[in-house]
């Protein structure tokens, strides 16, 4: 979009009084603007919110009350406001606000100028800040960001069903949380307990029948290892031909264990082993011993790891993770890394709402190597918590349709952020805690190796 020059005096000249900044001088020596004129940094607005989060299980523990996430809102010269979502909790809210003076004047175009300053305050800082100014720069166009990206190269973008062992939502432990300040003892689902392979296998069948999800990938490190195993049998069983499964024991099991326990596996229609130790050289030992594909969101999460990796060889499969593998921009980067490596793409997944959502499948939209099903949380928000409008995204045919419209192709609903915002105000929750919880409702459990 093309201001007049007045006009961008008069924006700046707002968007100074509103944040109480001055912003650099306009002129042929800025490397990002050579007589164009582009969406500059006016402003920078954090929203911390709580979403609820059901009792999921996973190595660390037990998730909930809530997950934390901030969103974040990039206000421009141009009257056009990027939204993005990040990783929560009070220390990156900090990050972010720091990273206000190092983004103000800049424009929403030239985010690589500011992304080595703003990846010091953390990788997650950096992820919403970018995202939200591909938002902007999406809507000053009005191209998708899978545009801006160099896609799309598939839509719809496959997704897997994520499945946890869990705890019932009226679980007296889970209602009588301290954390929970909002709808006192009303539960957060009715899925129930699921802590047995039957159980288990009855509710991938029922992710399947609801949203047709064809990749189903367990979180393991919970229950005994073969139980785990028993379980992956009992869902193949129960889900028939033509699906696929996963298991992530997020490197709770011993090298002896996964390797006993990979070979035991044989048979079943196993996508891949992810993460079941941790560390390079254990997963390269499990790998070998059982040739098994293997995967990780734990052992190669940044740039640094690579070189190891293609040394150490752990993986087939790599995951990668806006908000810790550089923003969007590491994400696209490493497409070529994994070809060169040998290695496919998938995608890894915490908790999340629907602005975040709506970038996971932008992103995969966008990064040919890409080819496995992302993982999401997606389905366990329940579905009149997303803070976006309108309903939430939808999954059908285990995949989702790329959202139309420029920018993310979605817009945030205020009275529901808001809402987010009250409930994270009045929760003492600032941080993760899965073991704390998990403590009180299992209180031998110590979460060692198995
Ligand atoms: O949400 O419990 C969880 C997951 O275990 C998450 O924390 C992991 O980071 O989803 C992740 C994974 O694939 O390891
Ligand atoms: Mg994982």
């Amino acid at each position: 979009m093309d201001l007049p020059r007045r006009d961008w005096f008069r924006l700046a000249a707002l968007g100074m009084l509103a944040s109480g900044r001055t912003l650099p001088a306009l002129g042929a020596d800025d490397p990002d603007r050579k007589g164009r004129s582009a969406p500059r940094i006016t402003g920078l607005k954090v929203t911390p919110i709580a979403l609820p989060d059901p009792p999921l299980l996973n190595a660390g523990g037990c998730h909930g009350p809530y997950f934390l996430r901030n969103v974040v809102e990039v206000e421009t010269d141009a009257g056009i406001v990027g939204v993005g979502e990040t990783v929560g909790g009070q220390g990156m809210t900090t990050a972010l606000e720091k990273a206000r003076s190092l983004i103000l004047g800049k424009s929403v175009f030239a985010y690589r100028g500011f992304a080595r300053e703003v990846r010091k305050l953390g990788e997650g800082c950096y992820a919403g800040i970018e995202l939200a100014c591909l938002d902007a720069a999406g809507k000053a166009t009005g191209r998708r960001l899978v545009e801006l990206l160099g896609g799309p190269v598939r839509d719809p973008v496959p997704l897997a069903a994520y499945l946890f062992y869990r705890y019932s939502a009226d679980h007296p432990t889970i209602l009588a949380d301290p954390n929970r300040v909002d709808s006192p003892g009303k539960p957060m689902d009715d899925w129930g307990e699921v802590r047995s392979p039957e159980s288990m296998a009855a509710m991938a069948d029922t992710f399947r029948k609801r949203w047709g999800f064809t990749v189903f990938k367990l979180k393991g490190g919970v229950l005994a290892p073969d139980v785990e195993r028993e379980t992956l049998a009992a869902m193949a069983e129960k889900l028939g031909p033509g699906n696929l499964l996963r298991i992530d024991p997020n490197g709770r099991w011993t090298v002896p264990t996964a390797i006993r326990v990979g070979k035991a596996m044989a048979g079943l229609p196993l996508e891949y082993y992810e993460d079941p130790v941790k560390g390079q050289t254990a997963m390269a030992e499990v790998r070998k011993a059982t040739g098994l594909k293997m995967s990780t969101n734990m052992c190669v999460t940044r740039f640094e790891h690579l070189a190891e990796a293609l040394q150490v060889r752990p993986i087939d499969v790599l995951l990668c993770d806006l908000h810790y593998f550089g923003g969007t921009a590491g994400c696209v980067a490493l497409g070529p890394v994994c070809d060169a490596a040998g290695w496919a793409m998938s995608q890894h997944s915490n908790n999340h709402a629907g602005v975040t959502m709506a970038a996971m499948v932008h992103l995969a939209g966008a990064i040919p190597q890409l080819t496995a099903a992302s993982d999401t949380h997606y389905p366990w928000l329940p579905d009149d918590a997303d803070i976006i409008e309108g309903p939430k995204l939808a999954i059908k045919n285990g995949a989702m349709t790329l959202p139309e419209g420029p920018g993310l192709g979605i817009s945030l609903d205020r009275d529901k952020l808001a809402r987010a915002n009250e409930v994270y105000r009045k929760t003492p929750m600032r941080r993760r805690d899965d073991a704390g919880l998990m403590r009180k409702l299992e209180p031998g459990w110590t979460g060692g190796l198995l």
